[in-house]
């Protein structure tokens, strides 16, 4: 970047000519590449603010400051922007407050393996330094006995208090670095105020940090892995993650077309990770062909196997990850006899060439592809009539609002998932275009509208939609989300999946008492919610609401909805469900 953090003596009257712990912060958010600081904001922040001021004044180039009204969702923007673009972005919250606010968010990027830089403040000298006055509010009542830094420790993969102005740049840049190495995850520094405001004297050489290496497996494993596709005579794949980036999507399906593989995905598939027409896609969950399959690679894929015990009993099983065993998942005992680690598309990528260099057998190969175009012509047949028979009800199915959704949607939408109950619907019916175009929800409810925003800030030229449950909906900050949309001219679709209660709750409840209580007499105390109009919400914030009642109405709205969004202007719509 080479550029000066500040212009000493600039002429500037009403400008600092000195740096503090903020201008080190803003720094070493340039060193790093950071776009957008994603923020809720704290009265610690004063040096912060300063230095963003100064920027702005010079012209400086550095990121751009993005303030929301709610931790959840700034901590929702990065996850989103960073889903798209693969760049890490930094989230700055309010002390311990924030950072408990913001905890819903941040397991979600743990869960989600995304890289994000987090900081919050603190006071460590309560008002005793005669030089600095934090402000009463530290020593009365936001202190957090241990630091903040306890509280978000078991959600980050690194969390420490800075305690000196010399090395604090050095740190954050570090913190940064840390983020994005395998396993990814979010990292969290704690920066008491007494730090920030102490002068700070910028490193007569700055670093910016390269991107991190891509490690590959071994040529020696490559090679096995090789061999072993070969020898097999029915290969499968399954696979959760290998569509987290647009150079996985790919070499996925040139790993599957080169051998004619059929690809299956996880139950909790979180991205787009292969084509949903293509003759090689079997759908997710369990299909048979996992129980013919004499090998399968596990690509990117949590324990797919549920319980245990329904391990594939003819298949040596291979695990293609960057990292097989995840540190936040309780119970992963592995199945694979071998693995190859490292960048999943880069190792994808070794292996069709790998491929492409031997001797495959094309006959053989032709047949397989044959046998597998036969299933998926079936399967789609089925799922057609399923979306046909729901045209001619009253009411809407979710099978219906699906299709319907993916066919008005305009090419390269990108939809962000939070639905529950409807999301096997959604697997099957909506067909998202390409890699990355389907993003599910990491961790706990009420983070799809954030995370939604923060994609189209990634890709404007886009349309992003949400899908979500109407429990959902109310978990998420939606009030906040929509107004940050308007202010910062970032136009979404939000579609309420509305089945009118927690169908979830209700469902786990009669599956584990069939002939319970609740179910003998129609009392399903986890499962009502109190309904409103959420289409009327659209209204004070300037957007498209509209509440969908009919499939005769459907079609119909959902483009008056994607041409207000094109139009700028973000569309909530409330779609009454029949299950
Ligand atoms: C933060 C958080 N709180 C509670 C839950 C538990 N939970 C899972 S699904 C669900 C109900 C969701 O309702 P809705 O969005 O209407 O979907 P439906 O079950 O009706 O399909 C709840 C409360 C959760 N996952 N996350
Ligand atoms: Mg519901």
């Amino acid at each position: 970047m080479g550029t000066q953090t500040h212009i000493c003596g600039s002429g500037h009257d009403d400008m600092r000519n000195s740096t503090d712990g903020g201008d080190a912060i803003l720094q070493a958010f340039r060193s790093l590449g950071i776009d957008y600081v994603m923020a809720s904001p704290g009265s610690e922040w004063g040096p912060f603010w300063e230095a963003m001021a100064q920027q702005q004044l010079t012209n400086e180039s550095g990121p751009t400051y993005l303030t929301c009204a709610h931790e959840t969702l700034a901590v929702d923007l990065a996850i989103g922007y960073t889903s798209l673009t693969g760049r890490m972005q930094a989230v700055m919250l309010h002390t311990g407050v924030g950072l408990l606010q913001g905890s819903l968010g941040i397991e979600g990027a743990l869960r989600g393996a995304i890289p994000m830089l987090i900081l919050s403040g603190e006071s460590v000298s309560f008002g005793d330094d005669p030089d600095i006055d934090p402000g009463f509010q530290w020593q009365a009542i936001l202190n957090q006995v241990g630091s903040p830094t306890r509280l978000i420790e078991p959600l980050v993969k690194w969390a420490h208090q800075t305690g000196s102005i010399s090395n604090m740049y050095q740190q954050i840049v570090t913190a940064g670095e840390l983020s994005q190495r395998t396993p990814r995850a979010p990292t969290y520094l704690s920066v008491p105020i007494e730090v920030m405001m102490q002068p700070w004297t910028p490193p007569s050489e700055r670093r910016n940090p390269p991107a991190a290496p891509v490690v590959t497996a071994t040529p020696a494993d490559i090679a096995k892995v090789t061999d072993m596709l070969l020898a097999a005579e029915c290969p499968a794949i399954i696979t959760e993650e290998s569509g987290r980036t647009a150079e996985g999507y790919n070499a996925l399906i040139a790993l599957a077309e080169t051998l004619a593989i059929p690809v299956v995905e996880g139950r909790f598939a979180p991205y787009a990770n292969f084509p949903k027409d293509h003759p090689l896609y079997l759908g997710a969950g369990r299909p048979p062909v996992i129980d013919e399959a004499d090998l399968i690679l596990m690509i990117a894929s949590r324990q797919p196997w549920y319980p245990l015990a329904n391990v594939p009993k003819n298949a040596r099983i291979v695990s293609i990850d960057d990292t097989p065993f995840r540190d936040h998942v309780v119970y992963q005992p592995s199945s694979a006899e071998c693995f190859l680690e490292g960048d999943v598309a880069a190792n994808l990528a070794l292996l069709v060439d790998a491929l492409r260099q031997a001797k495959i057998d094309e006959t053989a190969i032709t047949r397989r592809r044959a046998r597998w175009e036969d299933t998926t012509v079936d399967r789609a047949a089925e799922a057609r009539q399923i979306v046909t028979d729901a045209e001619t009800d009253d009411t809407i199915s979710p099978a219906l609002l699906a299709a319907t959704l993916s066919r008005v949607a305009p090419e390269g939408t990108v939809f962000v998932d939070e639905t529950i109950t409807h999301r096997p619907a959604i697997v099957r019916h909506l067909h998202s275009d390409g890699p990355m175009s389907y993003f599910r929800v990491h961790g706990g409810l009420g983070q799809a509208m954030g995370v939604a925003l923060g994609a189209k800030l990634a890709v404007p030229d886009r349309a992003v939609v949400t899908t979500l449950g109407d429990g959902t909906f109310l978990y998420n900050p939606a009030i906040q989300a929509l107004a940050f949309a308007r202010t910062n001219n970032l136009a979404t679709l939000t579609v309420v999946f509305n089945n009118h209660g927690y169908n979830a709750m209700r469902k786990d409840q009669e599956g584990y008492f069939p002939d319970g209580v609740a179910a003998k007499n129609d009392l399903w105390l986890g499962h009502p919610i109190t309904e409103f109009d959420y289409a009327e919400l659209a209204k004070p914030f300037g957007a498209f609401g509209a509440t969908v009642e009919t499939p005769a109405e459907l079609p119909g709205m959902l483009e008056e909805a994607f041409a207000a969004i094109a139009n700028g202007q973000s569309a909530l719509l409330n779609v009454l469900l029949n299950a």
